[in-house]
Formats: C-alpha cells, structure tokens, sequence
C-alpha cells in the first residue's frame, strides 16, 4: 500500500523551518541518470546521498533507473521482483518485446529501488533510433561516438519504460520523471514529444558546452554572453550531443541546475534561465561528541605520516610533527581543477618559508587518476625500507627487553651501556646503510604511460620542486583514487581527508564541487573558488567564511598572477597557525555540516518536484513558489571568537615565543567556551549580521 506523504522540511538546529504541504499520495518519482547503481563522476554522489532521503520522503513510490552494468550489479544490486504491480507489468512487457530491464534494492543508505535497462541488449534497435530521432528534430548522431549512441539507446527505452508504465497504470498516475545531465535527456525529449502525461525535470551538472571551453584557453565567464554556441559546438564535434542538452533543458517543464554560477552559464549556453537551483547535499553523520572527529583526525594523519617516513626514507630531515599535508583530489582536468594555479602557489610558498626560517613542511598530495602501468619501484621500496626499520627497531627492543628483564629477575639495576651489544649495533647499522639513497624521494608514486606530457610533471620539472632537501614544500602526486586495499597507502579517500590539513581546489570550472564540501563535513579546512558553485554557496550562507576554515580564492575579478598571489598567501598564513587554532578552525569547520545536509539542501529538489507537478498538472496541484531561483534562506554569522585566522590573530609572523602560545592558548580556551554557548545558530537570513557583530579583529565576539 503506498505511504501516505504529506510534506514537511524539518527544522535542523540553527537552520530555518521550511514546512510545506502537498499531498503525494498517487504520485511516483522515477530519478534517470546514466550514473545511478554506476561510478562515473560526481553525479553519482548526488544521487547515492541524496537516495535514502527522497526514499523517506517517497517510500515505495520512488524508482531509481540506470543503465545495467554487470560488474556494477554484482556489488552493489540486489535483484528481485518488482514489488508495485504496476511496474512489473511494465517490465515484464518491455522484457517480452526484446529488452533486458532488471528490478532490485541497490545496497545504499534508503536501500532505493532501481530499474536498470541493458542498452546493448537493444543496440539492434540503434539506427532505426537514430533515424526516428533524425526525423523528430534533425539530430544526428555520428556512428564513433559510443557515449552518445548509448544516449540515445538510454534515451528511447526511458521513455518507452516511462510511456508503459503509464498504458499498464488502471488510473491515469501522477508521474514525475527528474532527468539527470544530457546523457538521460533524451528520454525527457521523447516523453514530452510523446505527450506522456508526465510531470518532467531536467538538471545540469555542467555544461558540456563549459566543460570543453574552459579546458581550452577561454576568457570563459567575461564572454559568456558572446559566444556563438552552435559554432563552438560544432568546431569541438559535440554539435550533436549539444542539441540534445539543449533539447532536454528546454522541454522540461522544470529545469534545474546545482548552482547559482551554473544558472547563469545555462541561461548564456543552453539559452534557457533555470527555474530552481538545486544545491548538491551530502549525507552528513554527526558524532554524538565533537572531540570524536578530532580524534578521527590524528588517527589518520598518523597513518599518512607512516606513509611519508617511507616515502621520504634517506630524506626525513624535517620534523613531522610539524609538517601540513594538503591535497588536491578529483577529476584529472589540469587547468579546470585548479592544479595548474596550485603547483605555482606552492613554488611561491616554499619561497616564504624559506626566506622566513620556518620550521614547517608542507607536503602536497595530487590525487588525480592519469594513465600508469602500476607503482613505480622506488615508492614500493620506500615502504619497504620503512618496514624494515620498524622491524629491526622491534628486534633490538625484544632483545633490549629481555636483558632487563632478567637484570630485574636477579635484583639489579641493569647496567644500561650493556643493554646494547655488537650483534644490536650490527642489525641496526645494516638497517641503517639500507636507508641510503642517491635520488630524491619521487614526486609521483606510479610509472606514467604520458610521463613526458603530463601536465603537473612538467609544471613540476618548470617549477623545480623536486623534493629536494633545501625545499619547504614538498610534491606526491598519486594518480590513481585512493583505496583501503593499495600495498602504499592503504586508506580510503575518506580516511584520507580526514588526515590532511588543508583541502585546496582552486577551480576555475566547477559546478558545484564535492570535494570542498566533503572536507567540510569532515570538519577539514578547504579553498575553493568564487568560481565554483560550493565556493558562491557558502559566501552566500556565511559571514566570514575564512573564519570558519572556507577560504574562498577570487578567481572572478582577478587575474591568474594575483589569483595565485591570493593563493599563496592563504597557504603561507595557513602553515603560520599553531596546532591550538588549526584545533579550534577544524571544530568551525565542522559545525558548518549542517548546511550542507542533504536534509535542508534537499528542500530545492522537493520545491522543483511540486513545480514541475503543478505544471504538467495543473488541476490537481497547486504550487506556490519560495522565490525557487534563490538558495538563500539564512546566514551563518560570524563566529564569536577571534577568528584562528592568522590574518586577523595576534602574531604576523611564525616566530613568537612559548609564552606567546601559552597566552594564546589561554584565550583560545576562552574562545572555545564561548563558543559551545552558540553551539546553535538560529539567526533568520534577514538580519544583516555583517554590520550588527562586533568587529573580529583583536575584540570578543558578542558572547565571549
Ligand atoms: C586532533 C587531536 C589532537 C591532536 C590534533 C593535531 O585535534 O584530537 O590530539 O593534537 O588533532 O592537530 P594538527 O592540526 O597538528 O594535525
Ligand atoms: C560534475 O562533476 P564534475 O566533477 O565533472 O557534477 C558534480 C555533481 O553535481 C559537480 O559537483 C561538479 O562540479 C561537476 O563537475
């Protein structure tokens, strides 16, 4: 029996209500995405996070559907009967006219029903498909383009999916069909075409148009409005694929898409504005006790410095415990990712710790998947050799042990310059020649099939950061995703993050951008830009997000030189924190999940789906908007302490004296009570909070 479903968006502490009414009972949601149940990118994580909310909100009226892949199914699908008669009908019918349509649970948080049709099954059908969509609206899709044949296959048995389900419904069903990304368009296209009585959403997760333009040499977000779309599409040879985006994005009757500077690049690109601007959200686990994060932290970042004594071994002549891991993560897209203004921050960087005598390391992971034949020797050798001392350190300490012990036995203090014999110093020296080196620790961990055009290896070899002894900052560049079962760095991308520093992903096109907002879930400090859609997000929602550990890099009204001037300097204030603010900044972090919970951000998806069944139909459901473009709603202000910004905090340079730390570790202990009295922030949007706090610099904040 369907679940009765009236909505309400409840509240979240510190976060506005946001409560609405619209009966669900008859409808069905069907989510269409090429990545659902199959890890291609970040829309993956969209729908996976979002999943076990909309099944609450849904229950057994929401279908998943994908594409089937068999590797895919075998982990994360359990198959079974379809449960609601109607869709086994439809699946059973669509199976009987020669298509392979599967029906099961997928193993995630909400456990979601997905439908998930085997498009080369039907690939018999491709070119009579083509042709049809030839005569609908003049598209025509080159026989070489895998991806987009797989588009149009996924496409017709969408709609077919969709169209069936609809003739085997015995009442007419209130459908809403939410597409996801150009590759699931075309189903929208043939629904609208067919006049499917279906309620239907597209969203954008990036232009395609964007996407290859900014990897280009493109003065992109000043010329937005002057470029000649249908040229630059076709000079790139994605006409096609082009015209079914924006086919897609004109026939819903919602269009979304997951930021503000997404909206805009749509409405220049794909010629339509969006009606509802769709945040991504995560699925955020609180711990009952916040020191438990913290804690989360040292474990990991213990396990990262094991991996940098190997990695380092000949070379560890810096002090770990006063070294900063950063990293950058993500999609290999050199310039669109930021890594190109990363690379020459940290060339600038190891400049001013050099001239200013710092004491601090910086080392910079590049998590980036680029073509390898597997790890290359010497990293292997690194944690080899790193084993081996540990073993060799047990040795001697059994050894060491069992002399005192029987010392002890016969009621004497041990003589200690005999606790060490020959035989121990032998071991240890034969372990110690093992550590000899001639080369440098290696900047990347694996052999690179493109090793002499890869783009960071040759900004490494311009730069000349070669991890040389002399240098403050140091390179790794790992280029392949992190995973619990790799013999060199056995963590899984999560355990990762949580023991870095510093997150930095200076985009320059991105969407929205997962790998900032998973830092912060995580309570880690990141830089993201003005230029991504995560950066604009919480500029908008906080006060003063550097405070908070978001600092947010002006790639917008800068040029790249002073950009990475500004990047440089939040590096460079960074590593001058003491280990008490980088404490106090990662519990700020922290506190800022909440805003990007799936459980608030998910009210711009539930908006979009009321609008879009208010549209298709008009006489059952009535919508009344909440200005829907907007994602504002209130404002973290700022916090009540002094921010640990070094910007704005007491020393301006890395060298002060332990009393010095000692007071401030007083006053930031201080701070810190304060600011568990404000652990709720309930301030509604309207307040301009910007001008009613006191100023941060050097005063307590309102309650401190
Ligand atoms: C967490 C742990 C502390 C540890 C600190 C290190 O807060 O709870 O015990 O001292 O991390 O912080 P750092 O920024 O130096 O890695
Ligand atoms: C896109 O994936 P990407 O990394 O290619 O979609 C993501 C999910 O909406 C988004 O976070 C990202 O910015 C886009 O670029």
């Amino acid at each position: 029996m369907p679940l009765a479903r009236s909505l309400s968006v409840t509240s979240l502490s510190g976060l506005e209500e946001w409560d609405e009414e619209f009966d669900l009972e008859d409808a069905v949601l069907f989510e269409i995405a090429w990545e659902v149940a199959n890890k291609v990118g970040g829309i993956y994580t969209v729908i996976q996070t979002k999943a076990r909310l909309t099944a609450e909100e849904w229950g057994e009226n929401y279908f998943l559907v994908g594409p089937y892949v068999e590797s895919n199914v075998r982990t994360q699908v359990e198959l079974i009967e379809p449960t609601n008669p109607v869709l086994k009908r439809t699946i059973d019918k669509m199976n009987a006219s020669g298509c392979k349509v599967y029906f099961g649970r997928w193993l995630i948080e909400g456990s979601p029903y997905v439908v998930l049709i085997d498009v080369a099954f039907t690939a018999w059908s491709l070119d009579r498909w083509k042709s049809e969509l030839w005569e609908l609206c003049d598209i025509g899709v080159p026989w070489f383009d895998r991806e987009a044949n797989d588009a149009v296959l996924f496409g017709f048995l969408t709609a077919w999916l969709l169209g069936e389900y609809v003739a085997q419904s015995e009442e007419p069903p209130h459908v809403v069909a939410h597409f996801h990304e150009w590759l699931a368009g075309l189903g929208l296209v043939l629904c609208r075409h067919r006049q499917l009585p279906v309620a239907t959403i597209f969203t954008t997760h990036a232009t395609l148009l964007g996407r290859y333009l900014c990897a280009g040499n493109v003065d992109f977000y000043n010329n937005l409005a002057e470029f000649n779309v249908d040229k630059e599409a076709g000079d790139r040879q994605i006409y096609h694929r082009y015209c079914l985006e924006r086919a897609a994005a004109h026939c819903a009757h919602v269009f979304t898409t997951v930021s503000q500077i997404t909206a805009i690049e749509a409405e220049h690109l794909l010629k339509r504005k969006p009606d509802v601007v769709t945040p991504n959200g995560l699925n955020v686990k609180k711990f009952s006790a916040v020191h438990e994060f913290q804690n989360l932290h040292a474990q990991s970042k213990n396990r990262i410095q094991e991996f940098v004594r190997g990695h380092f071994y000949g070379h560890l002549d810096f002090n770990l415990d006063k070294c900063l891991f950063l990293f950058i993560a993500g999609r290999y897209e050199f310039s669109n990712k930021g890594a190109d203004l990363f690379l020459e921050a940290l060339a600038r960087l190891n400049y001013l710790l050099r001239v200013n005598h710092s004491d601090v390391t910086v080392i910079a992971f590049f998590i980036m998947p680029a073509r390898t034949n597997n790890f290359n020797v010497e990293t292997l050798k690194g944690q080899a050799v790193r084993k081996q001392l540990w073993d060799t350190a047990q040795t001697v300490k059994e050894r060491f042990g069992k002399k005192l012990y029987e010392s002890l036995l016969v009621g004497q203090l041990p003589d200690v310059s005999k606790m060490l014999d020959k035989e121990d110093f032998t071991i240890m020296k034969r372990a110690i020649f093992a550590t000899q080196r001639q080369c440098q620790p290696p900047i990347c961990t694996h052999n690179m099939l493109e090793d002499s055009s890869d783009p960071i290896l040759n900004c490494v070899r311009r730069i000349g950061l070669f991890n040389s002894s002399a240098d403050r900052v140091k390179i790794i560049f790992h280029p392949e995703f992190l995973s619990s079962t790799s013999p060199l760095l056995p963590m899984d991308y999560e355990e990762f993050v949580r023991g870095c520093h510093l997150g930095v992903f200076p985009s320059y096109y991105e969407p929205w951008g997962y790998t900032p907002a998973e830092c912060t879930v995580m309570g880690i400090p990141s830089i993201s830009t003005n230029l991504s859609g995560f950066g604009c997000f919480m500029e908008e929602h906080i006060a003063d997000p550097t405070a908070y550990g978001i600092y947010i890099l002006d790639r917008r009204f800068r040029g790249v030189d002073e950009s990475c001037n500004q990047l440089t300097s939040f590096l460079f204030q960074f590593c001058k924190q003491s280990r008490r603010q980088r404490i106090i900044q990662r519990n700020r972090t922290e506190r800022l999940s909440d805003l990007l919970d799936w459980r608030y951000l998910g009210r711009y998806y539930i908006s979009a789906r009321h609008m879009a069944l208010a549209k298709a139909f008009p006489d059952t459901y009535l919508y009344e908007p909440h200005d829907p473009t907007s994602t504002t709603g209130f404002r973290y202000p700022r916090p009540a302490s002094v921010p640990p910004s070094p910007a704005l905090s007491r020393h301006s340079s890395p060298h002060h004296s332990e009393a010095e730390d000692n007071d401030e570790d007083e006053r930031y202990d201080e701070d810190l009570e304060a600011e568990k009295d404000r652990v709720n922030i309930r301030q509604p949007y309207s307040l301009p909070f910007k001008n009613k706090l006191p100023a941060a610099n050097g005063a307590k904040g309102a309650n401190g």
